[in-house]
């Protein structure tokens, strides 16, 4: 088991499925998961409206020397002048669609930060992943907030410690699910969505962060 059982309910709040949440208990990291943000309905249209709407791009990039398609769509939304720099690609923002906007006021209030920026991912298929990697880039500030919303076909996300090889843990990101990595997380930890031989449904990712 992966996950503690400190599964909350806040009584405060009218019953619904946002006050679910676990806290993942890893040293060095501040990882919070809410397994039903969204509920299967309303996933899959936030699924069939983005993946419409928004305009996938194809990044190539440069491995042992090759040149290879990245193995995932990409998209890079946020406010005038928060280029993104990785892996050696620039991306520069698009605007905020209407849908986008609403995500990210749903997501600022459950992480209390005020994102500025969203990288969204397409997975096509088993075959489309994404590597180890730290959300560590100095624009994202000392400790990154990521707020990460998963739509569609369910994906292993796998973590490692960075000098602690025996701390890992993996966890299933489900369609409507939301996961919150923040504090000192990607100073000690690294991510990565593997690739799989089982069949899955397309996969979108976004990705809400506080570019400075
Ligand atoms: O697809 C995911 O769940 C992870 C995406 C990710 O790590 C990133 O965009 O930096
Ligand atoms: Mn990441």
């Amino acid at each position: 088991m992966w996950l503690d059982s400190t599964d909350k309910l806040d009584a405060s709040q009218p019953l619904s499925l946002t006050s679910l949440y676990s806290s993942l208990q890893l040293s060095d990291a501040d990882i919070v998961f809410y397994p039903s943000l969204f509920n299967e309905q309303y996933s899959d249209r936030l699924l069939a409206k983005l993946t419409q709407t928004i305009d996938w791009r194809q990044d190539w990039i440069t491995v042992y020397g090759r040149s290879l398609p990245q193995p995932r769509l990409t998209a890079w939304v946020g406010d005038p002048g928060k280029a993104y720099t990785y892996s050696g690609i620039t991306m520069q923002p698009s605007g905020w669609t209407e849908t986008l906007i609403d995500l990210k006021a749903t997501v600022d209030a459950i992480a209390g930060v005020a994102f500025n920026s969203v990288l969204l991912n397409l997975y096509r298929d088993g075959n489309d992943s994404m590597g180890w990697h730290s959300d560590d880039e100095p624009e994202l500030g000392q400790n990154p907030v990521i707020g990460s919303l998963s739509l569609g076909g369910t994906r292993q996300f796998m973590l490692r410690h960075k000098y602690q090889k025996a701390l890992k843990a993996k966890l299933a990101l489900t369609s409507g699910s939301f996961l919150l990595m923040q504090g000192t997380t990607q100073h000690y930890w690294q991510h990565q969505v593997p690739k799989t031989k089982r069949a899955v449904s397309p996969r979108l990712n976004l990705t809400f962060r506080v570019m400075c």
